[in-house]
């Protein structure tokens, strides 16, 4: 497949893509930024919240499926999320209609539900959105696009709430939101490659032992995660925050220091 990844330069493209280009992928990368020294395949430089901007790109290449990981990771106001997460969304979406490109891969968050009590216990897929921040709610609106994109036009488009995606897990939390660096690359290319899965969700953890999403969504989509965040649990110091973090699943941004005005 020839795929073009948004965000190619960020933490999880700077994964993605070569785990891409190993599996046997044509890659494409966009990003703000010029392409890493070394890159070996095709870049991109566009702002993904231009319309315009992403047309020319869709305009310029043969895709099949487009990788969305690009956005702003962290809480801001909501105009910022709005633009990051929604905008950029919105802008590809069209282009992918215009172009025929039949596939959308999200890097949506776990924050999409950030705001759920961990005492509800594990979360299916099926859980209503329940944003702790406006990053969360940001990503909500853009799981909801692609959704309306999927009804409106046959697009096929998985939403993959991430947990904490890292070398290794640094904090209690993450020992129950870890995805690790090789199952990122699985996860994704399961959702690239998964027969018409019109839209679907999927927990983008790994097989953590002490996990609070349901994974049985990815792994009917061929994502089967291989680690465990346990095997680094004698690394990982305790926190002041641990007891706060553990209330909902979003964790830390679900605590009030991260309250702000819209
Ligand atoms: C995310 O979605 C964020 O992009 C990242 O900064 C972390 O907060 C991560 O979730 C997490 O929940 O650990």
């Amino acid at each position: 497949m020839r795929v073009l990844v948004t965000g190619a330069a960020g933490s999880l493209g700077r994964t993605i893509c070569p785990g891409l280009v190993a599996a046997g992928h044509d890659v494409v990368g966009l990003d703000l930024v010029p392409a890493p020294d070394g890159t070996t395949f095709a870049w991109h430089e566009a702002d993904c919240a231009d319309p315009d901007a992403v047309e020319a790109v869709l305009d310029a290449e043969r895709l099949d499926a487009v990788v969305h990981l690009a956005g702003f990771p962290d809480e801001a106001s909501l105009p910022t999320e709005l633009t990051s997460h929604v905008v950029t969304t919105a802008a590809l979406l069209d282009a992918m209609v215009a172009h025929r490109v039949p596939r959308i891969v999200y890097a949506s968050s776990n924050h999409a539900v950030g705001r759920t009590p961990r005492e509800e216990g594990v979360l299916t897929e099926h859980a209503l959105p329940r944003p702790d921040t406006y990053y969360g709610v940001a990503k909500v609106a853009a799981e909801a696009l692609l959704r309306l994109f999927v009804d409106r036009h046959g697009l096929d488009a998985v939403a993959c709430r991430i947990g904490s995606f890292l070398e290794q897990p640094a904090t209690v939390r993450g020992l129950s939101t870890w995805l690790s660096p090789g199952d990122a690359v699985r996860m994704v290319l399961a959702a690239l490659t998964a027969p018409s899965p019109g839209y679907a969700v999927l927990y983008g953890t790994s097989a953590n032992t002490r996990g609070w999403w349901d994974l049985e969504p990815g792994r009917r989509l061929g994502f089967e995660p291989q680690d465990d965040a346990e095997d680094f649990a004698d690394q990982v110091e305790p926190g002041p925050d641990d007891e706060a973090e553990a209330e909902h699943v979003g964790g830390p941004f679900a605590l009030e220091r991260f309250h702000r005005p819209a």
